[in-house]
Formats: C-alpha cells, sequence, structure tokens
C-alpha cells in the first residue's frame, strides 16, 4: 500500500511524534463511536447527554449513561491500535498520546505520556465541593453517587458541550502539538472543537500529519497521508514496517 509506505517514510525521520485519538481508535475494542450507527444511546444524541444542562435536568439519565458507558470500558480489552501506540513509546524521542476518549484503554495498553483532553470516566467531581476522586468500582454502589465529604451531588469529570477543556492539559496538548514534527490522526470525525483545533495547530506551525481512519474527516484536508483504514490494522503495520525502517 502506497500510502502506507509514505507514512512509515515521514515517520522514520521524525523524533517528536503526537498520535492524536478519538473514539475510532477504541471501535475495535468493542466500545461504540458517538456519530454514525450505533451512535445513539437510548435515542438520545451525544449532544444531549454530554452538556451540563442535561445533568441538571437529569443527573439520573446523564449518571446512566455514564454508568454504562464505565462497565462497557471497563469489561474492554486495548486492541492492536492501542498496543502499536504503546509501542511507538520506544520508537520516538518523544511521543504524547492526546486522546479524546475517556476509556483509559491507552495507559492499560501501556502509554506513558497520555493527555485526557476530555477527562475521564474513571474520575469523579462533586458539583458542590468540586471534590475529585479516583473510582473504578464497576457498578457504581449508589446512582447518583454523593461526595462523601459534604454530601453533594456527584458527576462524570468528563468535559462537556460548553464547557472549558482542563487548562493545563490543554495547554501541555498545545506545547506538544506546535513542537511535533509528525501527528498522527487516529479515529477521530474532527468534528469537536477546540480539540480539533490542535490539528490546524501542528500542521500550521510544520507537522506532517498522517490521518488513519476507514472514512476522511473533518480534518483530511490537513493529512498529508491518508490511511483509509481501521486503526487496528494500519498501526500494527506500521509499527512493523518502521521498525523494518
Ligand atoms: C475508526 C474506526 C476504526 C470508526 N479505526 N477509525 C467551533 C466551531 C463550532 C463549534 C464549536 C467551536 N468551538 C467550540 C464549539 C462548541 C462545541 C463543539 O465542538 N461543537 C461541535 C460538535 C459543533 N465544543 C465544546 O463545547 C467544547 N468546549 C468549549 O468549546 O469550551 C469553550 C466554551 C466555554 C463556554 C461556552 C462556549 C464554549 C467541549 C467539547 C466537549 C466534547 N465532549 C464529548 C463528551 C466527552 C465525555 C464522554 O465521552 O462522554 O467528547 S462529545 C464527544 O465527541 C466526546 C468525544 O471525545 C468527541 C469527539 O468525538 P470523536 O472521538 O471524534 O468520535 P466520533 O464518533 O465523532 O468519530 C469516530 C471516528 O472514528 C469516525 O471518523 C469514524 O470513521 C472513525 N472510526 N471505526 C479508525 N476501527
Ligand atoms: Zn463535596
Amino acid at each position: 500500500m502506497e500510502a502506507l509506505h509514505e507514512a512509515v517514510r515521514l515517520l522514520a525521520q521524525s523524533q517528536r511524534v503526537v498520535v492524536f485519538t478519538g473514539a475510532g481508535v477504541s471501535a475495535e475494542s468493542g466500545l461504540a463511536t458517538f456519530r454514525g450507527a450505533g451512535g445513539l444511546w437510548e435515542g438520545h444524541r451525544v449532544e444531549d447527554v454530554a452538556t451540563p444542562e442535561a445533568f441538571a435536568r437529569d443527573p439520573e439519565l446523564v449518571w446512566r449513561f455514564y454508568a454504562m458507558r464505565r462497565e462497557r470500558a471497563w469489561q474492554a480489552q486495548p486492541n492492536p491500535a492501542h498496543l502499536a501506540i504503546a509501542e511507538m513509546d520506544r520508537l520516538f524521542a518523544q511521543l504524547v498520546v492526546v486522546t479524546q476518549n475517556v476509556d483509559g484503554l491507552h495507559q492499560r495498553a501501556g502509554s506513558r505520556h497520555v493527555l485526557e483532553l476530555h477527562g475521564s470516566l474513571w474520575r469523579i467531581r462533586c458539583t458542590r465541593c468540586q471534590r475529585e476522586r479516583h473510582d473504578e468500582q464497576v457498578p457504581l454502589a449508589s446512582l447518583p453517587p454523593r461526595c462523601g465529604a459534604c454530601s453533594g451531588l456527584e458527576r462524570p469529570a468528563v468535559v462537556w458541550f460548553g464547557e472549558s477543556l482542563p487548562t493545563k492539559v490543554w495547554e501541555e496538548a498545545e506545547r506538544a502539538c506546535s513542537n511535533a514534527d509528525l501527528m498522527l490522526v487516529v479515529g477521530t470525525s474532527g468534528v469537536v472543537w477546540p480539540a480539533a483545533g490542535l490539528v490546524e495547530l501542528a500542521a500550521a506551525t510544520g507537522a506532517w500529519v498522517v490521518e488513519v481512519n476507514p472514512e476522511p474527516s473533518a480534518l483530511a484536508h490537513l493529512a498529508r497521508v491518508q490511511l483509509q483504514a481501521k486503526a487496528g490494522q494500519a498501526l500494527p503495520a506500521l509499527v512493523r514496517q518502521l521498525r523494518e525502517a
């Protein structure tokens, strides 16, 4: 495959690499993506459940959505794409995974430097005192959970529409993207901002962009190389060929 050779050629010349991922990287672990077929939950669009307004209106409905996501993520295993990305840690002087995903599968695959732009299913925050805690209990003992310190209503520590991304994570991501020699954009539709802007930033500051997606994304015009394939096939092939290069 010509595009694969070109991607390997560019990676072989790169030292600072950012792997920017979205829900598609976890699709082959059995986790549903947000948009497109099967992307609905009980008839709700993600835009309808992933908002502070939805949570204020009906915290139990929103918590049911996240409790289900926690169960599925807990049962899921990292797939060959996550494992190939983790292996890339050893192939480059600097490798940063900037993910929009909240499932924790990059970390479970062994990636060491992961920036979670949209938070994590495994953290819970009190809406009253803002105390944040790590929680991997599946299923949760009670829904919605309450804060042990102040009895306030707790929420998933994820980023909903209209909310700001965590400042430090965002700043670190901007730094990594503006210094990158190459950015691999894997399994994202590229329609959610400001995350999608990181690909523009990387391209504008001189990084080669390589997209891995069975369908061209909204960011495809920025890509020097497009690998129209599933991440679980393309990424292990990339790593294999890179080792031999
Ligand atoms: C495969 C595959 C395989 C399948 N292999 N690939 C500028 C312009 C327009 C709007 C805005 C703008 N700036 C801000 C906005 C508003 C809004 C926004 O972006 N709206 C657009 C949707 C129109 N953004 C925000 O509100 C953000 N906050 C913000 O801007 O704050 C500033 C502010 C403050 C106050 C007031 C106003 C602004 C926050 C965005 C938060 C997004 N949160 C979610 C939920 C997180 C928690 C959770 O997981 O539940 O994040 S929404 C959801 O979308 C989730 C994802 O991370 C995100 C991106 O989705 P992703 O990962 O790309 O998934 P899909 O399903 O879209 O695509 C999957 C892809 O995989 C497809 O391309 C497939 O082809 C591919 N695929 N199988 C490889 N095997
Ligand atoms: Zn509290």
